[in-house]
């Protein structure tokens, strides 16, 4: 007995020994590899248009998105997280150089992305990193500084979508959002191992027309969903709200509601064209292969004749339109949680997780019933919020939840720092690396700007707007063809249908925030025309 402890003791000293000699002379021998090792990968999940309202962490009354949810649960969530331009290439632009809109020169979607200037990728790449874009990128010019692209065409497609690559144009048989994530995995596996890699995951969904994955055209059959507060809002003191197209009740018969019949083949109404061609039929259904679309068709068709049957009109069929909207459009949800559940798999399987930042967001939020709206682009709140969860078990404390203001133009300076590398003095957002870490410095952000230029061209009429919001405020200047400023209390006044310019108790405000706009323009250098 007394013989065998001493063997352990033994043993377990020596045991002891020799770990505290590996480790010192690991540091010493392999010290550089380790700070190289110290770079965290970093995996950026964005989709397209998808709304807060839409995650469960958020918001439980329309889904359940438990992998989504697993970033929460395991890092921060942002409450107060915002872009500064709510459209989807600006957005895209604003991520890949840290700049607002007017420096990087992409304004709106019509615009070409100049991908000859400095962008994030080709300084990640100078830090040592592995650089791919993999799906959406919506830019017009061709991907620069990733060592691997595969991009969707324009909007891309959602069925057995084409994607162009430095090789050419490929098409791949799927739903989009399963082959993205696909390509994405197929990438990690042929990644240089001894290299960190920062990788760009980009959806497509749930962009309209919100088409499902076939196997989830079932799902949300049976539920009714709650109609939001202000879905039948009046626009009361809000002329832009009131002439912008972006109804529920002005949706395409034929392609948002699958109302596949000649009878809706004229398509008027939301975003003020009309097309004699459906693009329901042009883009998407077409690359539909013969077994898929019997499938499609007999869910649509019974779809159209219980439409036909049940004859609806007025406030009836407006909540029809609204449920219908709700059922694909989370069905494209069900389809991206799946896939960010996949990705989170891989790197669990292959020991990633712990080094690796996760971000989950979308290029900006949507309108889900809210003001009777879908579509984005104005300051309001839900359009104006992204949704972003972030994740990194090495340096990152789980089920924080952030109300600082952090913006899509941080996500730039964010990288760059937990690479180690330094910050160009021209970008223009913050790293919210202390934020992350639980330590907001205490001269964080307490406002932040937003200019929205898409007008009068462009889809569903939204006048140009520019504004500043902070923790309790948000003032907006519609300007262009109108001249209207608009005020709200956020914290008195959540859903902004109360616009408190005129009200002279909060003139002391308007002064106030019409000094910090100025501010931030001089600061942002956005000379106005
Ligand atoms: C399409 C949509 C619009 C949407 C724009 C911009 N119409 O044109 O509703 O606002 O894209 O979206 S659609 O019926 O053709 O889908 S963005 O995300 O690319 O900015
Ligand atoms: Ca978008």
């Amino acid at each position: 007995m007394r013989k065998s402890v001493a063997i352990y003791w033994n043993l377990s000293l020596a045991f002891h020994l020799f770990l505290l000699f590996f480790t010192r002379f690991s540091d010493a021998a392999f010290g550089q590899t380790s700070t190289v090792k110290t770079q965290p990968n970093i995996l950026y999940i964005m989709s397209d248009d998808h709304a807060r309202q839409a995650i469960s962490s958020y918001d439980q009354s329309l889904i359940n998105t438990p992998n989504i949810d697993r970033l929460a649960d395991e890092g921060v969530r942002f409450t107060n997280s915002f872009v500064t331009n709510s459209i989807c290439a600006p957005s895209r632009a604003v991520l890949l150089t840290g700049k607002y809109s007017h420096q990087n020169g992409l304004r709106d979607n019509r615009d070409t992305f100049d991908g000859a200037q400095q962008t994030l990728p080709k300084l990640m790449r100078k830090a040592g990193y592995q650089t791919a874009m993999i799906g959406k990128w919506h830019l017009k010019s061709e991907p620069t500084g990733f060592d691997t692209w595969e991009i969707l065409r324009g909007q891309g497609e959602y069925y057995n979508p084409y994607f162009l690559t430095p090789e050419g144009k490929k098409q791949i048989p799927g739903y989009a959002t399963d082959v993205i994530t696909d390509r994405a995995i197929e990438t990690l596996k042929k990644r240089d191992k001894n290299k960190p890699f920062m990788m760009f995951v980009h959806h497509k969904a749930p962009h309209r027309e919100w088409l499902p994955n076939l196997k989830h055209l079932g799902l949300f059959t049976d539920t009714k969903f709650p109609l939001p507060e202000t879905f039948y809002d009046d626009y009361k003191g809000r002329i832009a709200a009131k002439e912008a197209d972006m109804r529920i009740d002005d949706m395409f018969l034929y392609s948002d509601f699958k109302l596949q019949d000649e009878d809706f083949e004229v398509e008027t109404g939301s975003g003020g064209k009309g097309s004699a061609v459906p693009r329901l039929k042009i883009n998407n259904r077409k690359q539909l292969t013969a077994e898929q679309l019997k499938v499609w068709d007999s869910y649509y068709d019974k779809m159209r004749a219980e439409y036909r049957e049940a004859n609806l009109s007025g406030k009836e069929l407006l909540e029809w339109k609204y449920q219908r909207y709700m059922q694909d459009y989370l069905r494209c949800i069900v389809s991206v949680d799946e896939n960010v559940g996949r990705l989170l798999d891989y790197l669990d399987a292959n020991g990633l997780a712990k080094n690796t930042i996760v971000v989950y967001t979308s290029d900006q939020g949507f309108y889900l019933g809210e003001h009777g709206w879908y579509d984005k682009r104005f300051m309001y709140e839900e359009s104006l919020s992204m949704p972003l969860l972030v994740r990194y078990p090495k340096q990152i404390e789980a089920g924080q939840i952030s109300d600082d203001i952090v913006l899509n133009l941080d996500f730039a300076p964010t990288f760059l720092d937990y690479a180690g590398a330094s910050i160009p003095d021209d970008f223009q957002g913050e790293t919210i690396r202390p934020v992350l870490q639980g330590e907001t410095p205490v001269n964080w952000r307490t406002s932040m700007y937003y200019h929205y230029y898409e007008y009068p061209h462009g889809w569903h009429r939204v006048k140009r707007h520019y504004g500043v919001r902070t923790q309790h405020y948000k003032l907006i200047h519609f300007y262009n063809d109108i001249d209207a400023w608009e005020l709200f209390d956020l914290r008195s006044d959540p859903t902004e249908i109360r616009n408190l310019i005129d009200d002279p108790a909060y003139a002391g405000m308007v002064a106030e925030l019409k000094v910090e706009l100025n501010r931030l323009q001089v600061k942002y250098q956005e000379i106005l025309e």
